[in-house]
């Protein structure tokens, strides 16, 4: 045997060794994992553990984030400086150093703040679950947190708890109530910005660790967390910020467990830990990740990802945090259809609204959440506890999804010779109807297709919902 060849063989040897591992992740001690590759050991959560825990999650389908912070007072505006980035991020792209930035905290007064009206704006959309920041990436604690001093209790000119309101008020109206939490952390010491042209203690793109630091930041991180779960008894904990070097999928697993032992049903996002591909949001698949969902951003997988939990977040401009001049605000088709497309392919919708400083939630926002609840209010059963579409292909006129011995076409474009043709999917239709006023429709199947006779006129110009029922469950 040739010396060249050892390394070949021993390499081949490791990478078989390496596709095994990520085929059956390894559970070692140090790691044991779960079925879905979360941190578990003894007593872990079985599968169908796992399921009554993602079951609420995976039947509400429609959610609304805030991202509610001091970066409203500035509102996208700094020394006259504006920027097409978003708002939540100013003490960055403004390069404001700390000392300057905690000045927004004391002009922060939303005396307009009514956590009644929030959530009945959410309720009205068809929206089931509230995530808010709670701590986004400047470090400010939107909450009562007894360990730091930057905080709305203590920093503001407000000295009120919206969180203690939003979550009675969520509790009250049935909603369920959920926190956004960043890793990064642009205001605590232990990190610091060594980047070109900027100053040490501003916002950056990412932060560095002063070494002998992360303990303590670690330490502070657990704290503030055991704060939020244990007095706000959040249903998410939304993590952000994770993409900074020093933060590892280890340090991800141990925060997991650390929460989900704090509130053993709690649901966490793939953002805990280092696994999401960007904003594509999904993990990558070279090992198993930590986190119950995956987190696209912005964006719409172009198809359903069987098994897969995921939610897509959007804004519903440009920026997630208020900026005074973003108007760019997609219309209530827009985003009753994007809702649409995500429950076709299986997923959540997560729909960002940023409130002002004074605590109003921008008029636009409001109208066009009005607009989605009258469509919900009609099709809402087309939506909720569905699962992805059973076609293999994407449907011409729209999308689909289902429930046991039902599927729901939801028609963007009606045809207009009061023929839709639905390809075969293999199932006997033994009724068919429009949800609007449940009017029975004629229709005729052979085994390439479904043709159904539909009104000249759409019932509804946003997506109009036709039923189809095949008794197969
Ligand atoms: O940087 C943040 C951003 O401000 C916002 O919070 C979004 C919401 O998902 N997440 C990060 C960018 O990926």
């Amino acid at each position: 045997m040739t010396r060249r060849s050892l390394p070949a063989i021993v390499a081949l040897f490791a990478s078989f060794i390496l596709t095994l591992s990520h085929l059956f992740p390894v559970t070692t001690a140090a790691h044991p994992q779960d079925t879905a590759g979360n941190p578990s050991r003894p007593g872990a959560e079985t599968k169908a553990e796992r399921e009554r825990r993602m079951k609420w999650w995976r039947e509400a389908r429609f959610g609304m984030f805030i991202h509610w912070g001091i970066y409203s007072v500035p509102a996208g505006e700094y020394k006259g400086q504006r920027s097409s980035q978003t708002g939540e991020w100013i003490m960055s792209w403004a390069n404001i150093p700390r000392v300057d930035y905690e000045k927004f905290a004391a002009e922060f007064n939303p005396v307009k703040f009514n956590a009644a009206e929030w959530v009945s704006i959410a309720k009205a959309a068809g929206m089931k679950y509230i995530v808010i920041t709670s701590k986004h990436h400047d470090g400010f604690s939107m909450f009562d947190s007894r360990i730091s001093k930057y905080d709305i209790m203590d920093s503001t000119a407000y000295h009120k708890d919206p969180m203690k309101a939003l979550a009675a008020e969520a509790k009250k109206q049935g909603l369920k109530f959920c926190f956004y939490y960043s890793i990064m952390d642009w205001h605590h010491p232990s990190q610091y910005v060594d980047a070109p042209g900027k100053e040490p203690t501003a916002g950056n793109n990412v932060t560095k660790m002063r070494d002998t630091d992360k303990q303590e930041y670690l330490k502070y991180m657990r704290e503030q967390l055991r704060e939020l779960v244990t007095t706000y008894d959040p249903a998410v904990l939304w993590f952000d910020g994770e993409w900074v070097d020093w933060w590892t999928e280890a340090d991800g697993r141990d925060l997991y467990q650390y929460v989900r032992d704090l509130k053993p049903d709690i649901i966490i996002n793939n953002r805990v830990g280092k696994g999401r591909k960007g904003m594509e949001g999904l993990n990558k698949n070279d090992q198993s990740y930590v986190g119950d969902f995956g987190t696209p951003e912005q964006q719409i997988p172009p198809r359903g990802l069987p098994g897969v939990d995921w939610e897509s977040c959007m804004t519903m401009n440009d920026t997630w945090g208020f900026k005074s001049d973003d108007n760019k605000w997609k219309s209530s088709t827009t985003i009753v259809r994007n809702l649409i497309d995500i429950a076709s392919k299986g997923g959540n919708y997560l729909l960002n609204v940023g409130p002002t400083s004074e605590g109003l939630i921008p008029q636009a926002s409001v109208e066009r959440l009005a607009e989605v609840g009258r469509w919900m209010k009609t099709n809402g059963e087309a939506i909720y506890a569905t699962t992805a579409s059973p076609f293999p292909a994407q449907l011409s006129f729209g999308r689909a999804t289902s429930k046991p011995g039902r599927i729901y076409l939801h028609v963007f474009d009606w045809p207009a010779d009061g023929k839709l043709r639905v390809p075969g999917w293999g199932k006997t239709v033994k009724k068919v109807y429009l949800l609007t006023g449940r009017t029975a429709l004629k229709y005729k199947q052979d085994d390439k297709e479904l043709s159904i006779d539909v009104p000249t006129k759409s019932p509804d110009a946003i997506a109009s919902v036709i039923v189809i029922e095949s008794g197969d469950k």
